[in-house]
């Protein structure tokens, strides 16, 4: 399965990150703490040019959790401020924090010239990543349209949390990590790329023979998958048997079945788990999974 996930305007796309960057004062980036490497941009140090940015490994509660500390330990040991964060737990006070914190030189240069600063913060991430909820919990109402898929967010939108701080939304842009395949499907299972443009039965194959790898039980109870041998399309089939997605005359309902276990992978339903780990950004052996409180099955 060849996924085309990048449109081809990188030329575009860049200049225009770099001219709302150059409107800021901080960049807050978001990644998934579940795709720590494919879900960051790999431009955005060069677009940023020194200024200050904080990386947030958002989603969180759905990531491995010592797996999301080695991360932070890897990202600071690059010099690179990195924090985990959970939009939706209602902790907007430890995120601003982390803005009074990046902001304060300049808050600081600024006053010591007799002016209070107004911190304008640019939240930058690819789509799904959880932008419009962080600005929603910030302000503490729902000023931004949020959604588990990609494209909710049409326009840029500067929201003013305080006299002093504003937050700019934005739509969200996807990455050239140019022929990298491995990011391209792993993007389109935490719902970053749209499910229209991809072959669903073979992305969820994928999906499945990966976690099979990664949390063979977890996701065999989740699932009802009794051969862990199983690859390919017989995986399909044997989760349609043992979920029930079966049409009149004992046929195989793909489509159910595909919607299902992206959406329950992606909610979280088959534990916390991260794709990638720190140095080799792929995760087959050595993983770690933890399992949510509510069990595999439902
Ligand atoms: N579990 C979990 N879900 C989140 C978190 N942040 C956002 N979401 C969900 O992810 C989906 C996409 O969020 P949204 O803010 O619209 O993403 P955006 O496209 O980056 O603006 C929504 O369904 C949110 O409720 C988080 O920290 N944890
Ligand atoms: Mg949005």
């Amino acid at each position: 399965m060849l996924i085309n996930w990048y449109p081809g305007h990188m030329a575009k796309t860049k200049r225009q990150l770099q001219e709302q960057i150059s409107r800021c004062d901080l960049i807050l980036e978001l990644c998934d703490a579940r795709l720590p490497f494919s879900s960051r941009n790999p431009d955005l140090e060069k677009l940023i040019q020194g200024k200050k940015s904080v990386l947030l490994l958002n989603k969180s509660d759905l990531a491995d959790a010592d797996l999301t500390r080695e991360w932070i330990r890897s990202f600071t040991e690059q010099g690179i401020r990195a924090f985990p964060c959970s939009a939706q737990s209602g902790k907007s006070k430890s995120i601003l924090r982390v803005i009074d914190d990046a902001s304060r030189e300049f808050v600081e240069k600024a006053l010591a010239k007799g002016v209070r600063k107004v911190v304008r913060a640019m939240i930058v991430g690819v789509p799904n990543v959880g932008k419009s909820t962080l600005i929603n919990q910030i302000h503490g109402s729902s000023v931004a349209r949020t959604g588990d898929r990609p494209g909710v967010t049409k326009a840029n939108q500067w929201v003013t949390v305080s006299p002093y701080l504003q937050l700019m939304d934005s739509p969200g842009m996807l990455w050239p990590r140019l022929d990298d395949q491995t990011a391209a499907r792993r993007l389109c299972y935490i719902g970053s790329i749209k499910d229209d443009v991809v072959d669903l039965p073979m992305l969820t194959i994928e999906l499945l023979q990966e976690l099979m790898e990664i949390c063979p039980q977890a996701v065999s109870e989740r699932f009802r998958i009794r051969d862990f041998s199983l690859r390919g399309e017989s995986l399909l089939q044997e989760v349609c048997k043992g979920r029930g997605f079966l049409l009149k005359g004992g046929l195989f309902d793909y489509d159910r079945c595909c919607q299902v276990v992206l959406d329950e992978f992606r909610a979280g339903r088959c534990g916390r788990i991260t794709l990638e780990k720190p140095d080799t950004s792929s995760l087959k052996e050595d993983t770690h999974v933890e399992k949510q409180q509510d069990g595999p099955c439902s």
